[in-house]
Parts: structure tokens; sequence; C-alpha cells
């Protein structure tokens, strides 16, 4: 949507990534194209089978003390409440007395009533129990759903109260059956609450709004994969974490990779060979719903945005002979491994369990029912005859493309030579 630009010459840094999350209205018109461009992208992406999934920042509006024109043309005003381009006035936002804070802000993770009714970080909270603002959002959703969006990750979720979303999320149209979506589709909902067991707000008062983000597996990835004895309690119930049909998970996201919401116990793709390992676990693995990062590279600065044009629009990804990325994007969607376990996961989704498990702290491998098998290893090189579940035949190893043979009795001799990349995956109907 439009948001907030911060330009050279202020005392914050210009352009950050995080201007974004300030909306100024709900125009498609932000720093990587306008509307048409927009429509453009969404259309081009559904004919190949691509589904495109917005970040919907609906929660709140620009911060308090900003005032100007958006990267829409729209004016506002946010110290007024006054945001024309929705419209938005004064009363579209949480009334002050039901902020319980001294300062107007979210200051009490313990307080349920603070964390949804003052303002995030300063941003003007909406009052989502109006039905002027549950429409206005809802007309948003449903804008974005008949150009042929598929759904939405809800920013901010953790600041909304369940209800209120609910209502946005009943008013909101069917996916668009002339972009491909059967009839009567409901959009996919993804709901961003940061739970590490560090407050009142819960994932599970999420249930039923769709799938819910569950940060506490970036922890549990980060430490398996340095322990990897620790990798099968990765589900971890008894700490809360969301059922399996519930979570959301990812080994980072764009604020954890870098220091924001949610940081620490965080693996990236500045650790290359632990984030390999981290990502195939996550995809092989059963639980969740998975989404993996692709990021530009931000080097020690937190706030930089993505590689830009002189006028500070967003630069072209540059895709090399190879097929990897180039011009300051890392797109880690296209490491070699992670585009071939994407393929695995695809393949074992009819299995939801992990069978014939083998962890010793150095090699870990399971199946996934007879459909797949997986292995990778910490340090050095494996050859190892194990257990695969996999009916009798010869597979194409997804990694290397090297032929692997499952004998009569399921076992086969699974063999890992390449130790930047120590992972091996067979599947049914897989092509490496
Ligand atoms: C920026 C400036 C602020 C300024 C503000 C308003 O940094 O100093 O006050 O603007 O002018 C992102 C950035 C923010 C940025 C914001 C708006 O990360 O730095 O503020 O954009 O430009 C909590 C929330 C969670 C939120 C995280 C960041 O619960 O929803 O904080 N995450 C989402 C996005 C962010 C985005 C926003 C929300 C805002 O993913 O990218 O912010 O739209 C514990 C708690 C968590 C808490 C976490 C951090 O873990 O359990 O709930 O997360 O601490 O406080
Ligand atoms: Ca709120």
């Amino acid at each position: 949507m439009e948001h907030l630009v911060i330009p050279e010459g202020t005392s914050e840094p210009a352009y950050p990534w995080w201007q974004r999350y300030q909306p100024i209205s709900y125009k498609f018109e932000s720093r990587s194209g306008n509307h048409d461009e927009f429509v453009d992208m969404v259309q081009r992406c559904n004919a190949v089978g691509v589904r495109i999934f917005v970040d919907a920042v609906v929660n709140h509006m620009a911060g308090l003390g900003r005032s100007g024109t958006g990267s829409g043309g729209s004016s506002f005003d946010s110290d007024q409440h006054d945001f024309p381009g929705v419209p938005y006035t004064d009363v579209d936002f949480t009334p002050r007395e039901m902020c319980n804070s001294g300062d107007g802000n979210v200051n009490n993770y313990g307080d349920p009533e603070n964390v949804r009714n003052c303002n995030l970080v300063g941003l003007t909270d909406l009052y989502g129990a109006s039905s002027e603002v549950r429409q206005k959002v809802a007309d948003y959703f449903s804008s974005a759903v008949d150009i042929g969006v598929a759904g939405f990750r809800v920013d901010a979720a953790k600041h909304m109260w369940p209800d209120d979303l609910k209502a946005m999320m009943d008013l909101t149209n069917n996916l668009n059956t002339d972009q491909g979506f059967p009839a009567n589709t409901r959009p996919f909902f993804y709901h961003e609450v940061i739970d590490r067991n560090d407050g009142a707000v819960t994932v599970q008062q999420y249930y039923g709004l769709g799938r819910i983000t569950e940060f506490r597996y970036c922890q549990k990835i980060t430490w398996g994969i340095d322990d990897f004895s620790q990798l099968w309690g990765i589900y971890d119930p008894g700490w809360g974490m969301a059922d399996p049909d519930k979570a959301f998970v990812f080994v980072d996201n764009h604020d954890n990779q870098r220091g924001h919401g949610g940081a620490g116990d965080t693996i990236t793709y500045k650790q290359p060979h632990n984030y390999r390992l981290g990502v195939a676990f996550t995809l092989a693995q059963p639980y969740g719903f998975t989404r993996i990062m692709s990021s530009y590279d931000f080097g020690t600065d937190t706030d930089v945005g993505p590689p830009h044009k002189s006028d500070w629009s967003t630069d072209d990804v540059v895709v090399t002979a190879d097929g990897q990325c180039s011009n300051g994007w890392v797109c880690e969607h296209r490491w070699p491994s992670i585009t071939k376990m994407v393929r695995f996961r695809n393949a074992v989704a009819g299995a939801l369990t992990a069978d014939n498990k083998y962890n010793d702290g150095n090699v870990v491998a399971f199946s996934r029912g007879n459909l797949g098998f997986f292995a990778m290893i910490k340090q050095g090189t494996l050859s190892m005859n194990l257990q695969t579940g996999m009916p009798a035949g010869t597979y194409s190893e997804l990694v290397t493309c090297a032929d692997v043979t499952v004998n009569g009795d399921g076992t086969a001799q699974i063999t890992i030579t390449n130790e930047e990349e120590p992972i091996f995956a067979i599947c049914q109907g897989c092509s490496c």
C-alpha cells in the first residue's frame, strides 16, 4: 500500500526498509511500483502458477509526528489522524481513553488491552471495532483479491482483536475465478503474532482465523542445527507451540534476520552452511506450513532498504547464467538445495509424520511415509546404509542428481560428499 517516505537529510536513515510499515493509504503505489505494475506482476505470476500474498498493514497508519505526502501522492497528518487517501479521520482511530498506558504506546505485553488498544511504537492505532474501519480494511483486502492476490500476511495481528480481524476477513471477497482460482475459494490468511512465551497474547487466540506465525520455531531450528540431538523436539506442544495445522513456520524473517522484532537465536543467509541445513530440515519435516526467506544483502546496516536506483525506487533483481542473483540480491530461494527441497516438500505433503528416524548427533535422517527420504550431515562426509521406508527402485537424488538404489527391504546406501551442501533427498515422482 501507499507508505511513508523518509527522504535524505533528516535525522533518520534515508528510505529505510521499514518506512513501508507506515501506511498512508490503500493505493497500490509504493517504492516497488504503481498500481498497473502491481496488476501486471500478479497476473503474470498467476499465469505460471506462482501465487502472490500481500503483506497487509492494517493495525495502524503512519507514526505520530509524521505528516506530508506518501509514496502515492496522498497528503496526511498523523497527529491529526488525517489520512484523506483512504479516507480515515479521527473517529477511525482507537479512542485515547481505551489505551491504559501513560504515553499512549504499547508498553505492557502482559496486558492484552495495552497490546491491542495502544500505539505500537507510536504508530497510530486503527479502531478495528468500528464498522467503517472494518469495511475499509475489507475493501483493501478485496481490491487485492480482485486483482488476483491469493491471500495475506497480516502485520501486527498480535495488536488487533481477533474478533475485529475476523469481521474484516468475513467481509472480504472470494478469490478471483478469472485468475484461475476455483469458485468460492477464501483467501489464505496468516497472522503475525510473535509469541515466545513472553506475554498475554498467544497464538492459540488466533485459531479459527487461519495460520499463525510460530516464532518459537525460529529458535528451535537454530538450537537444533547447533545441536542435532535437539531436532526431534522441534515441535514442542508443551512450550505452547501452535498445532501442526495452525503453525506457520520459517527459519528467519525480515525482522529477526536484522535484529528487529522477535530477534535472537536466528540463523540467516550470513551463515550459509548452517542456513542450508536449517531450511532443508524445515522443508523436510512435517510440522507447520513453511515459508522460505528471500533477502537482499544489508551488510551491517539494519535500516538500509533494498538495492535502489538513483530515484530510490527498488532496483531490478539480476539473475546470472547459473540461476543465482546478483546486484545486491541474495535470493535464498534460488540456492540449489533450497529450490530442490521445495520439490521434496511438495512431493511428500501427503505424509504427515516423520518415520524411520535416525539421529547420532552428526547425521540426521528420516522418511516421510513411503513418499520420500531425507538425510543431512553436520560435519564430514557420509556413507551409510539406512532404512528409507521407500519402495524398491532407482531414484535420482535431488541435490546431486546421482542415482540411488533402494533395495527390496527398503534400505539404501546413503552418500553425501559435498560438505558445502551436505543434504540428501529422494522422493517418489521427483526429478532432480
Ligand atoms: C519505526 C522506528 C520506530 C518509530 C516508528 C514510528 O523504528 O522507532 O517509533 O517507526 O515512527 C517495522 C520496524 C520498526 C518501525 C516500523 C514502522 O521493525 O522499527 O518503527 O516498521 O516503520 C513487536 C510487534 C510486531 C512487530 C515487531 C517489530 O508485536 O508486530 O514489534 N512486527 C511487525 C513487522 C515489522 C514492523 C511492524 C510490525 C510495524 O514485521 O517489520 O515494524 O508495522 C517481543 C514481543 C513482540 C515484539 C518484539 C519487538 O518479542 O513479544 O510482540 O514485536 O518484542 O518489540
Ligand atoms: Ca491495535
